[in-house]
């Protein structure tokens, strides 16, 4: 497994679960000395960021670019997927593909989380889930031709009511045509909503493309109380190689977080 933390460079999450906020530079430059392995991107747009700086700061800080984020068109934009007007939807589509091309590119995955809204008001599950899949059909295909998957995150009750459990998430991709949906199991959202966190990662099973290493309070690994040791057994179980990515808040300060997520890291995984 390798190891990832969050920079995000959308001011309107400021307060967001990310632990480093708005300078890239200094993000990569610290990523790298603590021992990163890649960093993992919240940009404001798929334009944001020119691809040639992002390559350069990448490679002077010999990171990689572990999946980037898609949640500014939620919180900068309010662009959901499953918005009751055609336009938004549209939009939204067109701002997810749009990180898709751009992640592809460094051969990571884009991932689908608060774009994916909720279904209420007149909108009924069942059309949220058609807009959900019709958009899926498009961003798996799209995300396959840059060789990379494309990520669902099952999100904790307060924030959708779409997809709250991986096996919920699981059922639904199985539907799907496209085979290159992977989900994004955040540890967070699972110690809030499964019933044992390493039975729903067995479960999933090949099924995981991302996580989100994060502890009960989401904050770093080891500063809450889940019990981090048997997750990690699980993805061991079944295989997992990909990203343990730190995605929680910047506490006690971005500084404690990183240092403490990477710290979690290396015992979470050492060799047993
Ligand atoms: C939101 O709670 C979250 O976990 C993010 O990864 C998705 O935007
Ligand atoms: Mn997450």
């Amino acid at each position: 497994m390798k190891s990832a933390v969050t920079v995000c460079l959308v001011p309107e999450a400021r307060s967001g679960p990310f632990v480093f906020h708005g300078d890239l530079e200094r993000a990569c430059t610290r990523a790298a000395e603590l021992g990163f392995d890649a960093i993992e991107l919240f940009p404001p747009d798929a334009e944001a960021i020119d691809p040639r700086s992002l390559r350069q700061i990448l490679h002077r800080n010999r990171l990689q670019l572990a999946a980037v984020g898609t949640g500014a068109g939620w919180v900068a934009r309010k662009l959901s997927l499953t918005d009751p007007d055609p336009a938004v939807r549209h939009r939204a589509q067109q701002f997810a593909a749009a990180l898709v091309d751009y992640a592809g590119a460094f051969g990571a995955p884009a991932i689908l989380g608060s774009m994916q809204g909720r279904a209420d008001g007149a909108t009924t599950r069942e059309q949220a889930l058609a807009w959900i899949a019709e958009a899926l059909e498009q961003l798996g295909p799209r995300a396959h031709a840059q060789g990379v998957p494309f990520l669902l995150e099952p999100l904790n009750r307060y924030e959708s009511n779409l997809f709250n459990t991986l096996h919920q998430a699981s059922l639904f991709t199985a539907t799907l045509r496209t085979r290159n949906i992977r989900l994004l199991a955040d540890l967070f959202h699972l110690n809030i909503e499964e019933a044992s966190i390493p039975d729903a990662l067995r479960t999933a099973g090949s099924g995981i493309g991302h996580v989100h290493l994060a502890d009960s309070n989401r904050s770093a690994a080891g500063f809450g109380h889940t019990d981090l040791t048997a997750a990690v057994a699980a993805l061991r179980e079944i295989g997992y190689d990909g990203y343990l990515s730190a995605e929680v808040f910047p506490r006690p300060t971005a500084e404690e977080a990183a240092t403490q997520a990477i710290r979690a890291f290396r015992t979470l995984t050492a060799a047993r």
